[in-house]
C-alpha cells in the first residue's frame, strides 16, 4: 500500500512562455498545477509510493490531469470524477525574478465538491503519513471537512499529519485564513510553514510560533522557511538550520511543494533533521530550475548526487 496519502486539488496547467506577460503570452505549455499533486510528484518520483486523493471533472483537462499524474507515478486510484462540475484551471506566466502571475478559474470546480465520503478508512490502511496543506480547507466547506475527516482517519490509521499552510491570498481574507486554516496547523505532527504564514496563522514572530506549537505537545517538528530563505527545523532536541543552496532560478513555483517532499523523503527513512533539511533544500534547488511544477523534481539518484555537487559547492 502507499507511505503517503495527500489530498487537494490538481488544475490544468496553462504556462506561458518564460519571460512573457500573461496578457501578452501567446504560446502556452499544457501541464498540471497542484500543491498536494505536486507533492505527491516529488514523493513518486523519489521513489516513494504516494497516493493523491480528489475529484477532476469529466472532461478532458480532468483526462489529461489524471494522466499527468498517473505517468508522474501517483496513485490515483481514490480520485474521483465528477459529472457534474469542471476540472479547475491554471494560468500563469514564468520569470525567475518577478512575481508570477497566478491567475485562476477555479471557482466552482470539481475539487470543490470533494466531500467526506471520499476520504475512505481503506484509502488511509498502512499509510505513514497523510500530507495536507491549507488550500484545500479554503476550497469549499466541504472540502474542509474532507480535510479534517483526513487528520481524524489518520489518527485511526496510526499516520503522521504533515502540514503546509499554503497561504495564497487569492482564496481567501486573513480573516478566514485564521479562522478555517489556524486550527489544522495546531493538528499537525510536522509543520513546514513560511515565515510569513506562522506571522498570519499564530500571530507575532515564526520562532515563537514554533516554539509554541511545539509547547502545545501536537507538533514533534516545525519547519520555517524564512524570509531570508534559511530553513530552521525546530523540534524539542533543538533547532537545526539549512541555507539555500545558491542556483539559478528559472522558475520559482513549486519550491515550498519540492522542499515539502524532500523532507517528506528523508523523514521516511528516518534520517536526521540536518540531513533532511539538506535533502528538501536540494530537491527545492532542483525543482526552481525547470519551468512548470514538477519538471525539475529528481530521482532519489539525482538528488543524492545533485547535494553532493551542492555540498561540495559550499564548502
Ligand atoms: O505550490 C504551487 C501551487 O501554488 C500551484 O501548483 C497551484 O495549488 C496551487 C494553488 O492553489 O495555488
Amino acid at each position: 500500500g502507499p507511505e503517503v496519502v495527500t489530498c487537494g486539488e490538481a488544475m490544468l496547467l496553462m504556462l506561458a512562455e518564460p519571460g512573457m506577460p500573461l496578457e501578452r503570452a501567446t504560446h502556452f505549455r499544457r501541464s498540471v498545477a497542484g500543491a498536494e499533486s505536486n507533492v505527491a510528484a516529488g514523493l513518486a518520483r523519489l521513489g516513494h509510493w504516494a497516493r493523491w486523493i480528489g475529484r477532476v471533472g469529466d472532461d478532458p483537462a480532468g483526462e489529461a490531469v489524471l494522466r499527468e499524474l498517473r505517468a508522474d507515478g501517483i496513485d490515483v486510484s481514490c480520485a474521483e470524477i465528477d459529472p457534474e462540475a469542471p476540472t479547475g484551471l491554471l494560468l500563469r506566466d514564468s520569470h525567475p525574478e518577478r512575481a508570477v502571475d497566478v491567475q485562476y478559474y477555479r471557482r466552482g470546480s470539481a475539487a470543490g465538491l470533494l466531500s467526506p465520503d471520499q476520504i475512505a478508512p481503506e484509502a488511509l490502511s498502512g499509510v505513514r503519513l497523510v500530507h495536507i496543506t491549507g488550500i484545500t480547507p479554503m476550497l469549499s466547506e466541504t472540502a474542509a471537512q474532507a480535510t479534517r475527516a483526513l487528520v481524524e482517519r489518520a489518527r485511526q490509521a496510526g499516520a503522521a499529519v504533515s502540514f503546509d499552510p499554503n497561504v495564497r491570498h487569492k482564496l481567501g481574507t486573513d480573516h478566514e485564513w485564521i479562522r478555517i486554516v489556524g486550527p489544522l496547523l495546531r493538528e499537525a505532527d510536522l509543520v513546514l510553514a513560511g515565515e510569513d504564514e506562522l506571522e498570519l496563522l499564530l500571530g507575532g514572530g515564526a520562532a515563537e510560533g514554533a516554539k509554541a506549537l511545539l509547547e502545545m505537545g501536537r507538533a514533534r517538528t516545525v519547519v520555517v522557511k524564512r524570509r531570508d530563505r534559511t530553513a530552521v527545523a525546530h523540534s524539542p532536541e533543538g533547532t537545526c538550520e539549512q541555507p539555500p543552496f545558491p542556483v539559478r532560478a528559472v522558475d520559482p513555483v513549486g519550491a515550498g511543494d519540492a522542499f515539502a517532499a524532500g523532507w517528506i523523503s528523508a523523514w521516511l527513512r528516518g534520517l536526521d533533521h540536518e540531513r533532511a533539511l539538506a535533502e528538501a533544500a536540494c530537491v527545492a534547488a532542483l525543482a526552481v530550475q525547470g519551468l512548470a511544477d514538477t519538471d525539475g523534481l529528481p530521482t532519489a539518484a539525482g538528488r543524492d548526487r545533485a547535494l553532493e555537487a551542492l555540498s561540495r559547492g559550499a564548502d
